[in-house]
């Protein structure tokens, strides 16, 4: 009889994301980080996938899960990333050297439209790096990246 092992999707959100709903509504909406992560993990189930998240307010811990994620993919466990780098994104080389190096597929997702915003959030070092990029459509944005992560 075939074991049918379930594969991971790692959804991370980076620097204070953890104050999803709390602030901000009009940029980001009104559900908490809670909020997202259920809906995460319902949208796994419906794909067959197990969901896993994380956020952290550092960006090396944000590295450590990347490289993690890398020896998962390698081992054939995990799909790949769904990440919200917040503000890491416009800033952090050190993030892109992660996701190229852990060779992980990773889908880039913005709650809001960075690039209807300040100049200074058009520009994203990890864009390069990523699979594929979702911006701008709210919340349902994690659901189209676990969706696109899904073979
Ligand atoms: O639109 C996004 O998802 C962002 O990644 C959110 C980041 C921002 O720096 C990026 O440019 C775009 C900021 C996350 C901070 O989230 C908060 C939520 C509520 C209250 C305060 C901050």
């Amino acid at each position: 009889m075939a074991l049918l092992i379930m594969k991971k999707i790692l959804v991370l959100n980076g620097p204070n994301l953890n104050l999803l709903g709390t602030r901000e509504p009009e940029q980001y909406g009104r559900d908490t980080l809670a909020d997202v992560e259920r809906l995460c993990k319902e949208t796994g189930a419906k794909h067959g996938v197990e969901i896993e998240c994380r956020q952290s307010n550092h960006e090396g811990v944000l590295i450590d899960w990347i490289q993690e994620a890398g020896r998962e993919v390698a081992a054939g466990n995990m799909l790949g990333v769904v990440m919200n780098p917040g503000a890491y994104t416009h800033t952090s080389i050190a993030l892109h050297d992660a996701i190229k190096g852990a060779s992980v597929p990773v889908i880039e997702l913005h709650i809001s439209n960075v690039h209807a915003r300040e100049e200074f959030r058009h520009h994203s070092y990890i864009s390069p790096a990523a699979r594929g990029i979702i911006v701008g459509l709210g919340v349902k944005g994690y659901t189209l990246a676990i969706a696109a992560l899904v073979p």
